[in-house]
């Protein structure tokens, strides 16, 4: 089974963590999901009991160099999630971003103006999902 990185922000801000739980279950049908905890609900922005900040890095490092691709979630904006991001291009991992389209914000021309990048802008739920079941 292919496995999959899915990059969501966390200490960028959890607004969003209900839709990364249902990209995640989506993504799970398919593929083997490196990083399930992102969607976890229970997650505050303090993060996971008993890792450090380097354990936290350098295991998501190593799964990165694993992943057949990556799937991030960048409505929130993170710099860990675009960190992840340009670690996984240059190691040419294929990278499908999905954005939720808000009034008066545009996402980063860092990431809508990179060829590399497979970007989908949604509005609604079932229409994300739909998205990730296409990848
Ligand atoms: C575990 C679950 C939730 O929080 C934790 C502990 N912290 C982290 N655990 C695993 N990955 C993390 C953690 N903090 C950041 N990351 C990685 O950076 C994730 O893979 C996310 O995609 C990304 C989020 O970055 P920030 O800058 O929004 O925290």
């Amino acid at each position: 089974m292919k496995k999959v990185y899915f990059a969501g922000s966390i200490r960028g801000g959890r607004e969003n963590a209900e839709v990364f739980k249902k990209i995640i279950d989506k993504l799970n049908e398919k593929y083997n999901v490196l990083t399930e905890h992102i969607g976890e609900k229970s997650i505050d922005d303090m993060g996971e009991q008993g890792m450090t900040d380097e354990d936290i890095y350098n295991r998501d490092i190593m799964w990165i160099k694993e992943a057949d691709f990556v799937v991030a979630e960048v409505t929130t904006p993170s710099l860990g999630v675009g960190y992840e991001i340009a670690f996984a291009e240059n190691l040419g991992k294929p990278i499908y971003c999905l954005y939720r389209k808000q009034n008066g914000k545009q996402l980063s021309a860092m990431l809508m103006g990179n060829k590399n990048l497979h970007i989908t802008q949604y509005e609604t739920e079932a229409e994300v999902l739909d998205a990730v079941s296409k990848i």
